[in-house]
């Protein structure tokens, strides 16, 4: 046999460009058809022209991961570690072409086979590995570090079944099974290389030699395998492509052989499908508590393999892990990770053998911590039995960082009970159990809240006692969205105008935006601009007549609430206005309203039974207001199942309203208000979230503000209000309540909603009576302007220019320079 040729590594060059032009670029994708997928151009259908092309975009993004690769092995620069349980990443195909630049020419390239590229993008499925914002701010992060120039790695989870997809049937939610991964995945690379043993259970041995400190050897009863799965995600213009590595789990053993001789055919399986069960369905628990077992299982095992080939990478270029934080910052999006915080100090310490507190100092200057919700309900903390049947030496380390947390806050700050209990890892209130939070927290350099005011109520409230114990950790990351998917992408048209207008530097800083502010009083301007939105508007009304059968009138303002169906953001208080506003319009048909339509998408999680009523009243609404001949064009109500990313960029740009109007102090920020208002729809909101700083950028004239603020809200909660004096003051509500209690809307099932009223008279516990008049007001004020165009388009085109401060761009400079000492301009 001959030795193997000695392979020259490619080195940090930039590899020779290739042929972008249309010939080339249509006689490579046949070539991809014939030999990659074994198909003529005459028989290959729609799936295989989406893989073609796929994979010769792909073949460009190669080159340059190589490059960024081999750019970061060379100049040994620090590298970024997203550890997050969420990517909801949504199609790929389009923001690759998009970011290479080669929207154009693969456009000419398809329709040489008469292909079209919008039909072809519109195959691929939507990667829903996420709820909703977190794993969505984790895409955009990725999409921007790429952009930016930071060197980082996500590290998730490979779920075979996404979140789940919504029907709704007779009005109500039905959850089915989501399968993206049903004509493979094109983009992914599986790296059998890098894959390592994850144990759970078992026993801790304690070994003692005299003079030596003790040694801890885990003995875990059960392993599987993490085996990785590497999608490259290509930044703007190409210039840097990290990777998001995905962890899929697999017995160690695929078969138990004696079993199977035996003849117990499933039972020699067992095995392989509990590893299996590990990373097959994502949690649909975004604000809401997942407390299974297998979540559990889920966070250790995606933390614990992330660590172990971080630190495999480390010390393939590092002699020890000494300066392991110099050369690596890892941000844990949310506690679901945080149990990374144990895992990291039971490998320095049981496994590379450093003393204790050496290995706290490294741990902790390489972690972050992101916050992104103060609802208590979302706050994760894990039965102490079953942390300790699961994780038995974890647990053992987190109550040795307890007591060493305990005894500093005691002695340096003289916390007493009250104030050590509040801080404490264990929580011994309610059947003791391990606080995610405060373990991320004390694990951390840094926690970082995701808006100005959320930041805030953090110091304040949850965090409140450690942030007196360590007051610099604490500090504000406001969140951001990609510019290229949340503007370029979906909205070309707006892009074009922009282009023209401005010229095309916002394109690489999106605050050049702030150009067009003076276009707002150039009144051929404001017509292409609402031109604009009339085209995006109708596109939206044209999904919505195929997949509803409702027609819609694209001059009526077009209001639109998606995201999550939760009681917080209150899409609720929406539909109780909608209905006194349906009540108006009959009761006053004389009366000049402006055409409205609502439209409402989200998901409920499928244990959440109040938000699954809400999506209920919603369809049970529509139906009614919709099939009202006296309400003639003025109102109608939609409900569009199903919403996931790939929807949402249809939506953004076709808003006139957006809605953010969650009861102050809860949304920790929202990312869906910032989309809207780049895409140049106005809000209508509370001050909450990144709510506050949008007012800030756009303007008080610009955005409409109404509501209780958030400590309103906490002094009225003190007070446990009940709605019912408010209900019995307001007319305008009590009607709208009495319509969907005496069952105008469920005539089927008139007690349908009663739990959902009571609450309301009983106890406002999300201030919708409080709020209900002040929002309404709003509203009106709102169908009065809408009615003077000239005016609402300027302010719209105010927010587009205004927005450009609100980019994950932004985001991740600030996370860079502030938190991981990385990326461009960050080297020590
Ligand atoms: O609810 C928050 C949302 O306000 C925020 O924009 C997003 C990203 O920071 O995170 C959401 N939180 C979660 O999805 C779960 O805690």
């Amino acid at each position: 046999m001959s030795a193997t040729p000695k392979i020259e590594p490619m080195g940090a060059k930039v590899p020779e460009p290739r042929q972008n032009d249309p010939d080339t670029l249509a006689r490579q994708i046949v070539e991809k058809l014939t030999y990659s997928i074994g198909k003529h151009p005459e028989q290959a259908r729609k799936y295989d022209w989406l893989r073609a092309t796929t994979l010769v975009v792909r073949d460009r993004i190669i080159d340059h991961w190589f490059a960024s690769t081999d750019r970061v092995r060379e100049s040994k620069d620090k590298r970024v570690y997203y550890l997050s349980m969420e990517f909801l990443i949504g199609r790929l195909l389009r923001d690759a072409i998009n970011n290479l630049q080669l929207t154009e020419p693969v456009r000419e390239a398809l329709k040489r086979y008469n292909v079209e590229l919008d039909m072809v993008e519109l195959l691929e499925p939507d990667a829903a590995l996420g709820n909703g914002g977190l794993g969505r701010l984790a895409a955009c992060f990725m999409e921007s570090m790429a952009s930016t120039g930071v060197p980082g790695v996500g590290y998730g989870i490979r779920y075979v079944h996404g979140f789940f997809r919504q029907e709704i049937a007779d009005g109500a939610q039905v959850e089915l099974p989501e399968t993206w991964l049903m004509h493979g995945n094109p983009w992914e690379f599986e790296r059998r290389d890098s894959s390592y043993e994850i144990g759970f259970g078992g026993k801790v041995i304690t070994q003692s030699e005299p003079g030596k400190p003790q040694r801890h050897v885990w003995r875990p009863s059960e392993r599987v395998l993490a085996v990785a799965f590497d999608t490259p995600i290509v930044g703007w213009r190409g210039s840097q492509v990290n990777t998001l590595r995905l962890w899929s789990a697999q017995a160690v053993d695929p078969i138990l052989l004696d079993a199977f001789n035996d003849g117990d055919h499933i039972g020699a399986l067992v095995e392989s499908n509990k590893a299996e069960a590990i990373t097959r369905v994502l949690y649909p628990a975004d604000s809401h508590q997942a407390g299974q077992e297998l979540r559990l299982r889920q966070e250790y095992f995606f933390s614990a393999a992330s660590l172990q080939d971080i630190i495999r990478r480390h010390l393939s270029e590092n002699e020890s892990l000494d300066n392991l934080a110099d050369k690596v910052a890892i941000q844990l999006n949310d506690t679901h990770p945080a149990v990374s915080v144990a895992e990291l100090m039971r490998l320095l310490v049981d496994v590379h053998g450093y003393v204790w507190s050496k290995a706290w100092t490294i741990t902790r200057a390489t972690f972050g911590y992101t916050n992104h919700t103060l609802l208590p309900e979302a706050l994760e903390h894990w039965p102490i039995s079953l942390f300790e049947r699961l994780l038995p030496r974890q647990m053992q380390i987190i109550y040795q960082i307890n007591a060493d947390v305990i005894r500093e806050a005691a002695q340096d700050k003289g916390f007493n009970d009250q104030q050590i209990a509040a801080i404490s890892l264990i929580d011994e209130g309610h059947g003791r159990r391990v606080r995610m939070g405060q373990l991320a927290f004390v694990g951390s350099h840094a926690v970082n809240g995701v808006s100005a005011l959320h930041t805030e109520l953090m110091k304040e409230t949850v965090f409140n006692n450690l942030h007196e114990l360590y007051p610099d950790r604490i500090q504000n990351k406001t969140n951001g969205v990609t510019p290229r998917r949340w503007l370029m992408e979906c909205n070309p048209g707006l892009t074009g105008l922009l282009k023209e207008a401005i010229g095309p530097a916002f394109l690489d800083d999106t605050e050049k935006l702030a150009d067009a502010d003076k276009l707002a009083d150039d009144s051929a301007f404001r017509d292409r601009f609402t031109a604009v939105k009339r085209e995006n508007k109708a596109r939206l009304a044209d999904i919505i007549s195929d997949r509803l059968a409702i027609t819609l009138n694209p001059d009526a303002i077009f209001d639109i609430q998606v995201k999550r169906i939760h009681e917080y953001k209150r899409q609720f208080l929406n539909i109780i206005e909608a209905i006194a506003l349906y009540n108006q319009i009959r009761a006053h048909p004389e009366k000049n309203w402006t055409p409205r339509v609502k439209i409402f998408a989200g998901k409920a999680a499928p244990s959440y039974v109040q938000a699954k009523e809400i999506i209920h009243l919603a369809n049970d609404v529509a139906r009614v207001v919709n099939s009202d001949p006296a309400v003639r064009d003025l109102l109608k109500i939609v409900f569009i199942p199903n919403y996931n990313v790939s929807l949402a960029e249809i939506i953004m740009p076709a808003a006139d309203l957006s809605e953010q109007i969650s009861t102050a102090g809860l949304e920790a920020s929202g990312t869906g208000n910032m989309k809207f208002a780049l895409n140049g729809a106005l809000t209508i909101g509370t001050l909450d979230g990144a709510n506050v700083e949008m007012l800030e950028h756009v303007g008080e004239d610009n955005i409409f503000i109404f509501g209780l603020k958030a400590d309103e809200v906490a002094q009225r909660r003190r007070e446990a209000h009940s709605g019912r004096s408010i209900i019995d003051r307001t007319p305008l509500l009590r009607e709208a309540l009495d319509a969907i209690s005496s069952g105008v809307f469920a005539p089927d099932n008139p007690a349908r909603y009663h739990t959902l009223v009571s609450n309301l008279y009983n106890n406002d516990w999300w201030m919708i009576c409080a709020d209900f008049e002040a929002y309404w007001n709003a509203q009106r004020s709102l169908d009065a302007l809408f009615l003077n165009q000239s005016e609402w388009q300027s302010k719209a085109i105010h927010n587009t220019a205004r927005m450009g401060w609100f980019s994950s761009d932004r985001s991740i400079r600030e996370y860079s320079k502030d938190i991981w000492q990385a990326g461009p301009g960050q080297r020590p």
